[in-house]
């Protein structure tokens, strides 16, 4: 992936033609797509493949399971062409080095550390030190960390060093944007607040106009 706008589009429109539209509509202000369960399920995991025709795709299935398992899934997103797979870190080293592996330098590995919803201080915020500590030990390239709490995007920088930082949250979740980029993070990734917008390209557009000069 390379930074241009630092926006990241969460793709979870479930019309696959209006997903496909709201991409080339928006593509001159968004930098990837991440595709999660919604739109797969509904359009089928071959729209993965075409987006990844237009742009970097970040599938998002959270992976959360045994080391075989989350191979078998990371090396299908990647044989339909995935720029980076997110999996969830709680699994254990094992499965992350799995996913690592299988990615075999073609994708990379974000790993999700506290999460972004008020549910995720339950039980992610507590251990998310940790999940970000052995992200960096078994090779994962990038870090999910929560825009609706800037203050933990700085706590996993510290960890995490130079490795990406992506953080979701930001507009429908209540997260500003500058407030992420300037906690630390690389990239925004924006849902709801672009693909349901009347204007979505309006949107998009004062969203990397705001952070184009801190990045
Ligand atoms: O902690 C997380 N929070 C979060 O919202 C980890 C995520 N991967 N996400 C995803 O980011 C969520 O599943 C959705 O696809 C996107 C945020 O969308 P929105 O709230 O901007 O609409």
């Amino acid at each position: 992936m390379k930074r241009r706008t630092g926006v990241v589009l969460a793709l979870d429109e479930t019309d696959p033609d209006k997903a496909m539209k709201i991409v080339s509509d928006v593509s001159e202000y968004i930098d990837a797509v991440k595709i999660n369960w919604p739109l797969v399920l509904s359009a089928g995991p071959d729209m993965i493949n075409r987006l990844a025709e237009v742009t970097d795709v970040i599938c998002d299935f959270k992976v959360a399971d045994i080391p075989n398992t989350v191979r078998l899934i990371v090396e299908n997103c990647v044989s339909r062409g995935a720029a980076a797979v997110i999996c969830h870190a709680f699994t254990g080293d094992d499965s992350m080095q799995a996913a690592v592996e299988a990615a075999a330098g073609k994708a990379d590995i974000i790993a999700v550390t506290e999460m972004s919803h008020p549910g995720g201080t339950m039980f992610t915020a507590p251990v998310a030190e940790d999940l970000a500590k052995m992200g960096v030990e078994n090779g994962a390239k990038g870090f999910i960390a929560p825009a609706t709490r800037p203050d933990r995007i700085r706590l996993i920088r510290s960890i995490v060093g130079d490795k990406l930082i992506l953080t979701p949250g930001v507009g429908a979740q209540g997260g500003s944007a500058s407030a992420a980029i300037e906690a630390g993070a690389d990239y925004v990734i924006v849902g709801r607040a672009i693909y349901g917008a009347e204007d979505p390209v309006a949107v998009a557009r004062s969203i990397a106009e705001s952070i184009k000069d801190l990045i």
